[in-house]
């Protein structure tokens, strides 16, 4: 018996089998969870098939998270397969590109910066929102994926710092919100991993090799670091645990000056 048998698990943020989403998924579905997937587009949809075939599902919805109907739909054909929800999963990040390059106010506008709110931290209340009435009263818990850009300020990350900033304060009021109902409510500040989400991003590879130095374990984590926390934290052995951000980061976030000569 896995510590998740029994729970019903909706995981948004599949896009390619290095997703974080995509370990979670594996590692939900070992520890004996029953697993439903959001897709963003069409495009997409073959990956999610990939990872919903290796773990038994067969419920794929779409989902944008940029719309409010999509949302509520995603839900309404929940409610025609499953009694309720046990963990909503939001792994799902999104800025215009080019506000991820050079100093934070060169390229901001209005609507980038909406756009990066709109996606990466209103959507993880709206699906709290819409998600609410089935997971009502069964111990049920939501998690999302941040990263330390949402408390230091860093190069390029710029406008998603601050959409990272407002997700985990989302964290807090959705759990605030949720308790009394039994819900829990956490975050996972993660590491730089190789994704989709890092493609393109200039000097990633030199950021991988910084915190492999300066990190107390001297290493990266990787997409199954984060997938056995985030487990946890979705299991019942975190039932005293919400309002959280949990660093899986391989204690990078709490050096100071370290390595002197
Ligand atoms: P990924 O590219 O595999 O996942 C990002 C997901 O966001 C994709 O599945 C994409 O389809 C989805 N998405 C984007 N716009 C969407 C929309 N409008 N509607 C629905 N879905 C949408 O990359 P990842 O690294 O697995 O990212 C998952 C989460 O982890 C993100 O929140 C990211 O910020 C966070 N994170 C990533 C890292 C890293 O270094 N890779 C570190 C810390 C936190
Ligand atoms: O949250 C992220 C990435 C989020 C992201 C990535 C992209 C690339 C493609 C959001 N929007 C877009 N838009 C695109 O068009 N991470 C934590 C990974 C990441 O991204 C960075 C990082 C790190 C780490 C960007 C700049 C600096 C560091």
């Amino acid at each position: 018996m896995g510590i998740l048998s029994g729970k019903k698990a909706l995981i948004v943020g599949v896009a390619s089998n290095r997703s974080i989403a995509w370990s979670i998924a594996e590692q939900f579905h070992q520890q004996g969870a029953e697993i439903a997937y959001t897709y963003l587009d069409d495009k997409l949809l073959k990956r999610v098939q990939k990872i919903a075939a290796i773990t038994n599902s067969d419920i794929m919805l779409p989902c944008d998270v940029a719309s409010d109907q999509q949302i509520k739909d995603v839900f309404t054909e929940l409610g025609k397969v499953w009694d309720g929800v046990d963990i909503i999963v939001h792994s799902v990040g999104f800025a215009p590109r080019e506000l991820l390059q050079g100093q934070y106010l060169d390229n901001l506008t209005r609507e980038g910066y909406s756009t990066a709110m709109d996606i990466s931290s209103y959507s993880f209340a709206a699906l709290a929102k819409a998600g609410q009435e089935m997971m009502q009263d069964r111990d049920a818990s939501m998690l999302t994926l941040s990263y330390l850009g949402a408390v230091r300020a860093m190069d390029n990350y710029n406008v998603m710092g601050v959409a990272k900033a407002a997700l985990e304060a989302n964290v807090r009021y959705l759990a605030h919100n949720l308790g009394p109902q039994g819900v829990r409510v956490n975050g996972i500040s993660a590491g730089p991993i190789k994704t989709l989400a890092a493609s393109g991003i200039g000097n990633f590879k030199s950021m991988l090799s910084h915190v492999a130095e300066k990190s107390p374990l001297r290493r990266n984590v990787t997409q199954e670091d984060v997938a056995h926390t985030a487990t946890f934290l979705c299991s019942d052995w975190a039932r005293g645990i919400t309002g959280e951000i949990t660093y899986v980061d391989a204690g990078y976030s709490i050096m100071g000056i370290t390595n002197l000569e």
